[in-house]
Parts: C-alpha cells; sequence; structure tokens
C-alpha cells in the first residue's frame, strides 16, 4: 500500500525543518508499504492538489498531523483525500486533545476516518495493518492490555535514514548561492536544521503547555549511543554533500536531567559528533557552568529559553515560578562568554499584564547581551488547564479559535488591558526589534566577538522576522535585504578580510610543510599512498591508503588519523606502524615525533568518515612542532 504522510503549512512561514512526526512515522511504517512525505510548508499543496496528488499515486491512506493553528487547513486537505475516496488517518497534539472534532462527534462535519491519540510509534504499525485490510477503527489509544495508557520507552529507538532521505527541499542555501558557498569554510552548499528528539515528557506543567498533558510528567530518554549514532549519520551526510547540518533538539526541556544532558553531552564530544545545534533549556537550569561549557564544546549554538515574563506575578500565575526574572541577565550573561545565542521568547497578554508591557520587555532586553527575541500572545490551547480557567470564568472570546485561525489575534481578554491592546503589545515588540536600525544596533553590539556570531545573529534575525512579518517570496527577502544593506555590508567586508587572512595564513602553513616534506622524506607524500598504520589504542595494524595530508601527518608525529578499529569497536586514533618506522629508518625524524607517539594520546575517538579541519588551537601547536622543527634543521 502506498501511504501519504502530510502535514500542512503554517500559512504565515516557510518551513525552516522538517517535522519530525513524519519522517518517524516512516521509519516505524512496515516495509511491505511505501511512504510519501509531503511538508506543506516546504512544498505547497492546495486541497485541489491533494486530491490530484492521492489520485496519481494511487495513495490508499493518507495520514496527517497538525497543531491546533494548523488544524482548519488539515480538515480541509483531509476532506479533500476522503472526497477523492482515500481514507485519512489523522495524529498530532490537537486531534488528541479534540478527538471528536476530526471524527465529527461533536456535532460538525467529520474529517478523519480514524484518530491516533497520543503518541503513535506504537500504533502506528497497528494502523497501516488495518488500513491495508480495509479494517481501520475509529480510534487508536497506545494503551496496554488493561487499558492503562502506554508512553514509548524510547529505547530501543528507530534509526530515522537521514542519510538516504530526500531533504532537497529543506536546503536553506538558495540555488544561486550554492556554487559559492561550496568553497566557503567545510563547504556550505547546504544547510540543513533536522529535529532530533533525545527525550520526551515535562514534569513542570506550565498552565498554558499542552506538553505535559500529552507527553506525560515521566521523562523518558533515548540512549546516549543513539543520539550519538544519529548525528553521526547526520554529520557524514553533510560531508559528502560539501554542506553542513545544524540539529535542533526538539526536547521541551534538553537539560530536564542535567546529569543525562552532561553524559549525553560528553559522549556527543567523544565520539567527534559535533554540529551545530539548537535547544530549548528553561532559565533555572542555566546555571550550571559545567553544562554550559558542554554545550559550547558539543557544538552547541542557540539556546531558547522560553522567558515569558519580565513580571513575576505573571510566572506564579501561569504556574511556571520555578524561573525567576531576576535571574535572566545573568543567564545570557553566562551563554553570551561562551558565543551562544539565546532565543528568548515573551508571552503578551497575561493576566498581570497592562499597556506598555512591551516597552518594558523591550527596555529590559536592551540591558542584556543581544540574541533574537520572539513574542506571541497567550493562546488558551484545547486541554490545557489555562482553557479549562478561562471557561470557567466565561473569558474565551473565541473558544473554537483554531477553526477561524488568525495569526496573532487574542482568543481571550486578559484582565488588565483589552484583546486589541495585547494585539498592539506584540505587534511594537515585533516592530522595536525588528526595524533595520534594531538589527543594526544589535550586530554592532557584538563587534568584539567573532565575526561567525554577528553573521549568525545577522541571519537569525532577519528570518526570525518572517515569523511575524511575512517575508515569504524572493522579493520579499530582497526587499528586507535592502533594508538592512548598510549592516549586511559591513558583515561581508569583515568576512571577506578574515578569508583573506586565513588564506595567507593557510598559504604560509602548506608552503612550511612541503618545505619539511622535501627536506625530511624528499617529497614522497605528495600524492596518495598507502602506508602501515596501527591502531594507538590496541596496536591492530591494517594497510589503507592515506591522503597527502594524512600521511604527513602521521609520518611528522603531528598527529593520528582517524578509523574505525574493528577490535576496540570505536574509531580511535591510528599511528605508522611499527613496520613502515623501521622501514624508514635512517629518515631525519621529526622531533615532535617522539613526544607524539604516547599511546593514550592517539586515543581521541573521532568517527570513521568524520577527519575535521584542525581547529585553531591544533593548527597553532601544529605550526609550534613546525617553526621547531624548521629551527632544528637549520641547526644542521
Ligand atoms: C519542534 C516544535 C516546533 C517547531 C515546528 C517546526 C517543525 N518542523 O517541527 C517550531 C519551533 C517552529 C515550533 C513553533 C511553534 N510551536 Co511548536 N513545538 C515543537 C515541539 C517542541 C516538538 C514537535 C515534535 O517534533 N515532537 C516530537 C514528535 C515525535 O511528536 P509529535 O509531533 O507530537 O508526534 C507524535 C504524535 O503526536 C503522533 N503524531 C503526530 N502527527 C501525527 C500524524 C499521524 C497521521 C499519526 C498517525 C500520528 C501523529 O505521532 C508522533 C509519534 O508519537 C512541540 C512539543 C513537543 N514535544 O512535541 C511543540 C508544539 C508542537 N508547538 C506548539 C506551539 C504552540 C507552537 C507555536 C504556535 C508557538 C508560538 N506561540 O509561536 C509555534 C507555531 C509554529 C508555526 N508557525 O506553525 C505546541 C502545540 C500545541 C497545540 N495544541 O497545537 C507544542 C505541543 C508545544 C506546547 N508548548 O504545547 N514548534
Ligand atoms: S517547561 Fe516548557 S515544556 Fe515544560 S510545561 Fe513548561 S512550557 Fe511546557
Amino acid at each position: 500500500m502506498k501511504i501519504l504522510l502530510y502535514n500542512p503549512d503554517n500559512g504565515v512561514t516557510r518551513n525552516f525543518m522538517p517535522h519530525l512526526w513524519m519522517f518517524l512515522l516512516k521509519a516505524l511504517t512496515p516495509p511491505e508499504h511505501d511512504v510519501l512525505l509531503i511538508d506543506g510548508n516546504a512544498q505547497a499543496l492546495d486541497e485541489e492538489g491533494l486530491a490530484r496528488f492521492v489520485r496519481e499515486h494511487e495513495i490508499g491512506l493518507v495520514g496527517i498531523g497538525a497543531m491546533t493553528r494548523m488544524v482548519a487547513k488539515a480538515y480541509r486537505m483531509a476532506d479533500a483525500a476522503r472526497a477523492a475516496g482515500v481514507p485519512v488517518v489523522m495524529g498530532g497534539p490537537h486531534v488528541t486533545e479534540a478527538p471528536d472534532e476530526a471524527l465529527g462527534r461533536d456535532g460538525g462535519p467529520r474529517h478523519a476516518d480514524a484518530v491516533a491519540l497520543g503518541e503513535a510509534d506504537e500504533t502506528w504499525p497497528q494502523i497501516v495493518a488495518d488500513a491495508a485490510q480495509g479494517r481501520l477503527k475509529e480510534t487508536y489509544a497506545p494503551v496496554d492490555a488493561a487499558g492503562k495508557e502506554r508512553k514509548p520507552s524510547l529505547q530501543p529507538y528507530p534509526s530515522i535514514p537521514w542519510e538516504s532521505m530526500d531533504l532537497d527541499q529543506f536546503n536553506i542555501i538558495p540555488s544561486f548561492l550554492a556554487p559559492m558557498l561550496g568553497r566557503v569554510g567545510g563547504g556550505w552548499k547546504t544547510f540543513r536544521i533536522i529535529p532530533v528528539e533525545s527525550g520526551r515528557g515535562c514534569p513542570y506543567g506550565c498552565e498554558f503547555c499542552t506538553v505535559t498533558g500529552f507527553f506525560g510528567d515521566s521523562i523518558r530518554f533515548r540512549t546516549n549511543e543513539s543520539v550519538v549514532d544519529e548525528l553521526l549519520r547526520l554529520k557524514a551526510r553533510a560531508k559528502s554533500e560539501g554542506g553542513q547540518v545544524a540539529v535542533f533538539f526538539i526536547d521541551d526541556n534538553f537539560a530536564i536531567n542535567i546529569k543525562r544532558t552532561k553524559s549525553l553531552l560528553r559522549d556527543i564530544i567523544a565520539a567527534g559528533a559535533q554540529v551545530y545545534w539548537t535547544a530549548q533549556i528553561s532559565a533555572n537550569l542555566l546555571r550550571d557552568e559545567e553544562l554550559l561549557d558542554l554545550i559550547q564544546a558539543s557544538g552547541g549554538k542557540w539556546i531558547f529559553i522560553g522567558m515569558e515574563s519580565i513580571d513575576p506575578a505573571n510566572l506564579d500565575d501561569v504556574n511556571k515560578n520555578f524561573i525567576k526574572p531576576g535571574e535572566y541577565g545573568a543567564v545570557l550573561e553566562r551563554l553570551a562568554r561562551r558565543n551562544l545565542l539565546a532565543i528568548t521568547s515573551f508571552i503578551f497578554g497575561l493576566d498581570n499584564d497592562t499597556p506598555g508591557v512591551s516597552l518594558r520587555t523591550l527596555n529590559q532586553l536592551r540591558q542584556w547581551p543581544a540574541g533574537l527575541p520572539v513574542f506571541g500572545q497567550l493562546t488558551p490551547f484545547p486541554s490545557t488547564p489555562l482553557y479549562a480557567r478561562l471557561e470557567a470564568a466565561g473569558r474565551l472570546t473565541r473558544p473554537k479559535h483554531w477553526l477561524d485561525f488568525a495569526p496573532y489575534q487574542m482568543a481571550h481578554t486578559p484582565l488588565k488591558m483589552t484583546s486589541a491592546q495585547a494585539q498592539a503589545e506584540v505587534r511594537q515588540a515585533w516592530t522595536d526589534s525588528y526595524s533595520p536600525a534594531a538589527i543594526s544596533r544589535a550586530v554592532n553590539s557584538l563587534s568584539q566577538s567573532p565575526v561567525w556570531l554577528r553573521i549568525s545573529l545577522l541571519l537569525g534575525r532577519l528570518s526570525f522576522r518572517g515569523i511575524y512579518f511575512p517575508q515569504m517570496g524572493r522579493w520579499a527577502w530582497l526587499k528586507v535585504a535592502a533594508q538592512n544593506r548598510r549592516v549586511i555590508i559591513k558583515l561581508v567586508g569583515a568576512a571577506i578580510k578574515l578569508w583573506l587572512k586565513s588564506w595567507r595564513e593557510g598559504r604560509a602553513f602548506r608552503r612550511a610543510l612541503k618545505k619539511i616534506d622535501d627536506s625530511t622524506h624528499g617529497g614522497v607524500f605528495m600524492k596518495d599512498r598507502k602506508l602501515q598504520i596501527e591502531c594507538g589504542r590496541c596496536g591492530k595494524t591494517m594497510s589503507e591508503i592515506l591522503t597527502e595530508v594524512e600521511a604527513r601527518t602521521i609520518r611528522d608525529g603531528i598527529g593520528p588519523v582517524y578509523r574505525h578499529c574493528d577490535c576496540c569497536e570505536k574509531t580511535t586514533g591510528w599511528i605508522e606502524a611499527a613496520a613502515e618506522r623501521d622501514a624508514t629508518e635512517g629518515a631525519p625524524q621529526h622531533p615532535a615525533a617522539a613526544r607524539s607517539t604516547s599511546r593514550s594520546s592517539y586515543d581521541r575517538p573521532v568517527a570513521h568518515g568524520q577527519e575535521r579541519l584542525a581547529t585553531t588551537s591544533e593548527r597553532d601547536e601544529m605550526e609550534a612542532m613546525l617553526y621547531e622543527h624548521d629551527a632544528v634543521q637549520k641547526k644542521k
């Protein structure tokens, strides 16, 4: 059977990242079925287009997942698929919270043949089997034989074959820039943000949030190995394409168990599985300096912090008083010291908010290191304690706001201002934070920071602007670029200067290397060659074709090369085998070789195929060795 999994567009922004559920369910589908994926945010589709697609591809089952804000579109698409004669199953947070709506049991029209409640990891294979036999049930709930809700343990966790998936639609690099960017740094032909979960669940139970109700308050984690393996595969794919990858750890609170997070980050570092990553972490968990060091060392770049309000009374009201506005500044300083950018999220329209809340918040934000602020209005999602409270108090002005979705429109009246005022506060905050002057001010405030951080902040600000101000087409982007041309030109200039400097340094470095080669080995390493190497950990030997740089690296004792060792069952550092060393005995020895043959120093586990460029400090170290070597040669 052919299955189409479809996620509707949100109608406001283009998607920068695939939705995990589709890829996860595809990985969990029994192999005899063929699964096609369409993310409406990346590949626009209307009702007619969907009906045509299911007919042309002879789809036997359509699966649709949606958040509340996209559910109206999801229903329209489901109606179109059903009208084309294909059964529809719907899942995700909204239908879990309001299943009767999708099934037409609340007096409204029916949109789905079946709904998958809650986490569908274990029910999905059954749904597919039932659909294949034409006997779909109305409701699938993850329960055990006694009818008790069962949450997937995430151990084992399915291996999502990211390396072979078609991810073309999620490449953020525009095609006209790809050839040029392919030559920059380690290659930027492609840049994708991939969702990876390392755990599920959050015990905090904030009043407006659906997570504690949906995923539960017991937290489950994948094994470190399974997460590290996924990162290594993603990294290998990006490398093979001459591109880059960033990972969004979509856990609701990535550091909810700090000990576990630290151990995961240590394992990522040990395996050389660092990629750029972002995650959501609540402010109370960002006090731990060691955690922050590990975040930085493991590739962390952007941390999303749900700050919600600078007013403690508001946090009390929504059961989120475990975070303290008084310590936001310190948290952000700690992140800034490590070049980590914070995405700070605020909610307006809380019960203690009064007109002027956006200005007060913006004034506070200006005291803190620049980051990426985002603003929204308090939204009562179905089945949340907030929804129940407002409903009981008769304060819901649009109880089924999702059926008539309008971006940034309130669905209830706050206590100390009107809905219109709350909406105006949200608009003011976005306008003030994302004007060309504000963007330029933010980027310039990082003038003492590395250029890449300033570029990251600029690109972040330009993209995040689109969350509120529609900028979906190429023209809209050109307009934004033109408005922000001053800061863009300034940064491009700084980046070119830096690139020229590192290119000149690289040329000098290559010359120095060549000089050593010529004097030490008569230039024999100018081409790829086969060498006997031995595992620095267990001593196993093998014959391996090394690149010029690798051969130089181990011959000159600058460092090991990294390969998988079958004996050690992991990637280890390999050095020149004793037999090879004996064969070249008599050749002038690099002074660094003697001190760098200590086995333990070769045991730096970097994954197979994950060889990387030297870091600045490693390069400095190598350069020091080379100059030392030059000096010895000159004396001779
Ligand atoms: C990643 C994420 C995002 C990304 C979305 C992009 C993306 N490509 O993923 C970003 C950061 C952009 C985002 C933004 C927002 N998000 Co968000 N987001 C999440 C987050 C953290 C993870 C989603 C995820 O991948 N989960 C892991 C997967 C495996 O779980 P899942 O999607 O629920 O899927 C499982 C089941 O639901 C089921 N399932 C899902 N779909 C389907 C379909 C079928 C057919 C079947 C059978 C089963 C099934 O099977 C899956 C496996 O068990 C969730 C919280 C969470 N932990 O889920 C919030 C969450 C989904 N977001 C939420 C909200 C409110 C928002 C925003 C509206 C916030 C705001 N105020 O701006 C925006 C709106 C975005 C937009 N413009 O459309 C709410 C949604 C609540 C609701 N009832 O709709 C959530 C639940 C968080 C919360 N605090 O309550 N979000
Ligand atoms: S900490 Fe975040 S995920 Fe957890 S309940 Fe609060 S808002 Fe939801």
